[in-house]
């Protein structure tokens, strides 16, 4: 039987939400991302692992069909593959910035000067795309250092917390990308590795959806159920159960993180008690 073959970040910021990923998805290796290579178990998957930057090429060119890695890294090396699945981890932007003492009125204060980055393929597009022509330095690293020492005027970098850039005495001018960790693949598959491609993304997919969602309970005042139904829509609809107690109803459903916090807020004005929130293992989606 034919396996997938998946490539991994070796040792990164990628590597370790990566295999947990999998992991949660059932499928186990035999460990030791010091291996080259490693096998699953549960599932016919084999794990290359290789540095972020050279996942794009390999994927392209068959040695992997399909890859994890930092969406900034597939805009950068533009290769013929697909971007299949969004995975939420490993975000970050991609930012200009300029020393702190600089005043920025805007993009063409960039004009003929020197950005150093090691992301020239997506700045020069960018300029491109708004009129501008800077002098772009590659650099393989370090690119922060570029303006103290004199041989750039700006950078272009990975921004996450921000302190490297301040550290630096850099202030971040222009938002460029959002990168977040994503599955790519050969444009290529075969129909075996395509049906395994196709059940790996929907584990994915429910591990990811649980991740994002929680389980509620609470009791509601029947004089208010209907409303407080109204703010929690569930995956179709709640299930409401009558409680012993006359006048009470008990509310299940799952409601996602992003509006978690206002709609419990809504929900304690609507006069709901007990409210609890439970982890969903897994969302079959
Ligand atoms: O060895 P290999 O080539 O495989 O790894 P790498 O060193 O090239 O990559 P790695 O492991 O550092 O990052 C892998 C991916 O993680 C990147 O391609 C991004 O998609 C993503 N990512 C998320 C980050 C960051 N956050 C991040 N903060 N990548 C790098 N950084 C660095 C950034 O370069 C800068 O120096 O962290 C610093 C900024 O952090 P703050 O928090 O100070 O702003
Ligand atoms: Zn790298």
């Amino acid at each position: 039987m034919e396996k997938i073959r998946i490539a991994i970040q070796k040792s990164g910021r990628l590597s370790e939400k990566s295999l947990n990923l999998l992991k949660e998805a059932g499928i186990s290796l035999n460990n030791g991302s010091r291996k080259l290579r490693s096998v699953a178990q549960s599932f016919p998957l084999e794990v290359i692992y290789l540095r972020d930057d050279d996942i794009p090429q390999y994927v392209e060119d068959g040695v992997a069909d399909i890859g994890i890695v930092g969406e900034n890294e597939f805009a950068e090396k533009s290769c013929q593959v697909d971007l299949i699945e969004r995975l939420g981890y490993s975000r970050c932007r991609l930012s200009i910035a300029v020393p702190k003492s600089e005043t920025y009125g805007g993009l063409e204060d960039l004009e003929g000067k020197r950005i150093a980055t090691s992301y020239p393929v997506i700045l020069e597009k960018y300029l491109a795309e708004h009129g501008v022509s800077s002098d772009v330095h590659t650099l393989s690293g370090s690119v922060e250092l570029a303006p103290s020492i004199g041989v750039a005027d700006a950078v272009f970098d990975i921004v996450s917390s921000g302190s490297t850039l301040i550290s630096n005495g850099l202030k971040e001018v222009e938002v460029v990308m959002k990168s977040e960790a994503v599955v790519i693949a050969n444009r290529n598959l075969g129909e075996e590795v395509s049906a395994l491609l196709n059940d790996l993304i929907f584990r994915i997919r429910s591990v990811l959806a649980a991740s994002n969602n929680k389980y509620i309970l609470l009791n509601a005042p029947n004089e208010n159920l209907q409303k407080i139904i109204d703010v929690i829509p569930g995956m179709k609809s709640p299930t409401v159960m009558p409680l012993a107690e006359e006048g009470w109803s008990s509310v299940h459903s799952v409601l996602n993180e992003k509006t978690f916090w206002g709609v419990i807020d809504s929900l304690r004005e609507l006069g709901a008690q007990g409210i609890l929130v439970i982890p969903i293992e897994k969302m079959i989606v």
